[in-house]
């Protein structure tokens, strides 16, 4: 550990001011132009609904590489070559980023904060030191953590999975990560903690009991909220889907799965779902289809807020920039009620081709503002449109007479083939399909 605590004096992004807001007019493309965070929208202000948070690894550690060539962004505060040192550095570069940008919210895998080092004991301790400083950082800079997590997917002995490893002894050093990034999460009063399940699948059936696996993933995230709970965590466990990538199949392929696997295995009260949209669209869905289904479950969570490409199937993590995704999104979020201890993590990352530091910051902005006018054309369809009284009205056939009994459990299946006998051929009603998405479109138009 290099003898003496980062003080921070040096300024990684020169020249980038504090982003402010400069409203749908400006040209500046380091200011705002949708996302005012005092602005009060729907009884919240922005910064209230939004709870927009930067996420480590993609921000501060990657830098670029592919599978084809190496990384294309020289850091500045990856330079030094004693591992701590650097990390020390890249945590002062992130709080720069973070106040400048101006978002109230972080997140973190242990490694993206501090290096593996020789030991369980000595990962720990260097942890424990990035942590330190993390706390002192969040204190002088008022930021706060959304979530924490652990990588137990990178190192190769995680190769055939963490917590559904065939082998024992795999399975322990993933729960000694997952100790640690809870303790780093409590002492950082992180608001959730999550586990996305990047190789806990499997690539070849021949030769994986499946059963089995699930068995033990069961125990293991059982094992981490009574943890979690005994050192007086009080947020959210989330489960984040995402149906493929790195393995053939991971089981927590979307969200109406996961919401069945913690029913199964009693995790429903603690446990959460974290919907990212470009694993939505990888399982099939849209974005708005995945947090329908979660919501529907009130296992509505938290947002991992990027995008994919529609022309291929991997995870490319793009920025979010389409209106229509962050409307749709919006709407289900406020109709649920909106974040608890969720929030909106960018877990984006720009272009390999995108290699200024500002670059950085110009697609947050971009991200932030997309989010900031789904969130303002949501709010006023939800207020003033005839959408939400629409649908009601085309199951107003179960909400009184048989219709009613039906959904009360009062009547048995030959009941409504008598009622089918009795009441003749249904009148025909329309959908009216094009209409409310008409509707929505109306409502991007006009609202300011
Ligand atoms: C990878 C996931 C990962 C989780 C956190 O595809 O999105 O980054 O969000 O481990
Ligand atoms: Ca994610
Ligand atoms: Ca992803």
């Amino acid at each position: 550990m290099s003898a003496k605590p980062h003080i921070g004096t040096r300024e990684y992004f020169p020249g980038i001011p504090t982003i402010a807001y400069e409203g749908p007019e400006s040209d500046n493309p380091l200011a705002f132009k949708a996302y005012d965070a005092g602005r009060v929208v729907a009884g919240k202000t922005m910064e209230e609904h939004l709870r927009f948070a930067v996420c480590y690894w993609h921000t501060f550690c990657a830098d670029g590489g592919d599978p084809f060539g190496p990384g294309t962004r020289q850091y500045p505060w990856k330079v030094k070559s004693d591992p701590v040192a650097a990390a020390e550095d890249k945590l002062d570069a992130a709080f720069e980023f973070f106040t400048k940008l101006g978002v109230p919210f972080w997140c973190f895998h242990d490694r993206d904060l501090a290096p593996e080092g020789a030991s369980v004991a000595e990962s720990e301790k260097w942890l424990q030191h990035l942590v330190d400083l993390a706390g002192e950082r969040q204190k002088s800079t008022g930021m706060k953590l959304l979530w924490g997590t652990a990588n137990v997917f990178s190192h190769p002995r995680y190769m055939n999975g963490a917590s559904t490893n065939p082998d024992f002894n795999v399975v322990t050093h993933a729960a000694a990560q997952v100790k640690a990034a809870l303790d780093a999460t409590v002492a950082l009063g992180g608001r959730n903690y999550v586990f996305w399940g990047g190789r806990e699948g499997y690539a070849c059936l021949f030769n994986t009991d499946a059963k089995r696996e699930l068995e033990h993933m069961g125990r293991f995230l059982g094992m981490a909220r009574d943890y979690g709970r005994s050192i007086g965590f009080d947020g959210t466990f989330l489960i984040e889907p995402k149906p493929m990538e790195p393995m053939y199949h991971q089981y927590d392929v979307d969200a109406q799965t996961v919401a069945g696997f913690l029913r199964e295995h009693g995790l429903a009260d603690d446990f959460k779902i974290n919907i990212e949209a470009n694993h939505a669209t990888l399982a099939g869905h849209s974005f708005a289809h995945e947090l329908q289904m979660a919501a529907d479950a009130g296992l509505l969570g938290s947002i991992d807020a990027n995008r994919g490409n529609p022309q291929n199937g991997w995870d490319t993590d793009q920025f979010p920039t389409d209106l229509y995704d962050t409307v749709q999104a919006m709407l289900v979020v406020l109709s649920d009620g909106g974040f608890k201890n969720g929030g909106l993590n960018f877990d984006a990352k720009v272009r390999r081709e995108s290699t200024d530091p500002e670059d950085l910051f110009t697609a947050h902005i971009g991200g932030m503002d997309t989010f900031a006018r789904g969130l303002l054309v949501a709010a006023n369809i939800l207020e003033n449109s005839p959408l939400a009284e629409f649908r009601k009205q085309r199951y107003a056939s179960f909400d009184s007479g048989k219709g009613r009994d039906f959904e009360n459990g009062k009547l048995g299946l030959a009941d409504l083939r008598d009622l089918a006998q009795a009441n003749g051929e249904p009148e025909k009603r329309s959908g009216k399909q094009e209409w409310v998405e008409n509707l929505i479109n109306d409502y991007i138009f006009r609202t300011k």
